[in-house]
C-alpha cells in the first residue's frame, strides 16, 4: 500500500511511522486511520519487526480527529459506520508501539497516544480533551484511558473544561512515562524501541499482554493470568537462551522463538 498520510522506515528492528499531515496539524481522517493500522497490522504480522515507533512533528504530534470531516455528518453515518471502531485493530496489535509526542496532542491525538503501549513526550508536548469545546466528547477511547491513566479527577477536570496539559503535568500525573528535551524525542524513542525489539518478540508480546489484563480484569483473575503466561514462556527457546546467557555471563542471543 503506497501511504501519503505516513511516512514509514524500517530501522533495523523498528519501525517508525511518521504521522504526516503537516497541514492539518496530523488531523486523524479516514486516510490517516486507514494508513496507520495498515501499517500497525502489517508490522504486527512480520516477525522481523519487533518494535513500533508512532510519532508526529515537532508542532504536532495530531491535533485530533479532523474536524472539517466530521462536520457534517448525520448520527446514521456515525452510527452506521460505527465510526472510530476501526482503532480497535490498532489496539490489537500485539507488537509493542512507542509513542514519541512533541507538540499538540489533541482529542483524538491525545487517544492515539494512549492506544500505545507508552508515551515519550518531548518538553514542548500539550496534551488535552477539548472535544467539549466543539459540543462533543472524546470519543475513541479518550473518557475511558485518561481515567485510567490520571486518575478520575484530573481526568474529568479535562473533559469538561478542555484544558491542556504540559509535559511537566503529563509526566507528574502518569500519563506519560518521561519527558525529554524536544531535540531528543525520536533518539530517545528509537533507543527504547531497539532495546525492546533485540528482546524475545514472543515474550514481549505476552508482556505487553499481561500489562494490559491489569486495566481489564480483577488483581485476583489478573496474577492468575500473568502465572499462566509466566508457566507458558518456558516453552519458548528464548526462555533456555535467556537463562543459559545469565549463567554463562555471556550477551543473551534471542531467536524469537
Ligand atoms: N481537524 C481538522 N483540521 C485541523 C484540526 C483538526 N482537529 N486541528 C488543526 N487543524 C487545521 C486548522 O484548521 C488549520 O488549517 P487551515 O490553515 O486550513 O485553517 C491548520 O490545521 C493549522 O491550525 P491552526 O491555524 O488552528 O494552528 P494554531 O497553531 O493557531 O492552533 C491548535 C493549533 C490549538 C491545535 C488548533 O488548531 C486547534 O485547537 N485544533 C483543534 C483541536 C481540537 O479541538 N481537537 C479535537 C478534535 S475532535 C476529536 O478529536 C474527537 C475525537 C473523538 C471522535 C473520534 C473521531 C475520529
Amino acid at each position: 500500500m503506497d501511504y501519503e498520510t505516513i511516512l514509514t522506515e524500517t530501522r533495523g528492528r523498528v519501525l517508525l511511522i511518521t504521522l504526516n499531515r503537516p497541514k492539518a496539524l496530523n488531523a486523524i481522517n479516514r486516510q490517516l486511520t486507514a494508513e496507520v493500522i495498515d501499517a500497525a497490522t502489517r508490522a504486527d504480522a512480520d516477525p522481523e519487526i519487533g518494535c513500533i515507533v508512532l510519532t508526529g512533528s515537532a508542532r504536532a504530534f495530531a491535533a485530533g480527529a479532523d474536524i472539517k470531516e466530521m462536520q457534517a455528518a448525520t448520527y446514521a453515518e456515525m452510527y452506521g459506520g460505527d465510526r472510530f471502531a476501526d482503532w480497535e485493530r490498532f489496539t490489537a496489535v500485539r507488537t509493542p508501539i512507542v509513542a514519541a509526542v512533541a507538540g499538540y496532542a489533541l482529542g483524538g491525538g491525545c487517544e492515539l497516544a494512549m492506544m500505545c503501549d507508552f508515551i515519550l513526550a518531548a518538553d514542548t508536548a500539550v496534551f488535552g480533551q477539548p472535544e467539549i469545546k466543539l459540543g462533543v466528547m472524546p470519543g475513541i477511547g479518550g473518557s475511558q484511558r485518561l481515567t485510567r491513566f490520571v486518575g478520575k479527577s484530573k481526568a474529568m477536570e479535562m473533559c469538561l473544561t478542555g484544558r491542556n496539559m504540559d509535559a511537566a503535568e503529563a509526566e507528574r500525573s502518569g500519563l506519560v512515562s518521561r519527558v525529554v528535551p524536544a531535540d531528543q524525542l525520536l533518539d530517545e524513542a528509537m533507543k527504547a524501541a531497539e532495546t525492546i525489539a533485540a528482546m524475545s518478540l514472543p515474550i514481549a508480546m505476552m508482556t505487553k499482554e499481561a500489562v494490559n489484563r491489569a486495566y481489564e480484569t480483577t488483581l485476583t483473575e489478573g496474577v492468575r493470568f500473568e502465572r499462566r503466561v509466566f508457566h507458558a514462556m518456558f516453552a519458548t527457546r528464548d526462555q533456555k537462551e535467556g537463562m543459559a546467557a545469565f549463567v554463562e555471563k555471556r550477551p543473551a542471543r534471542f531467536t524469537h522463538e
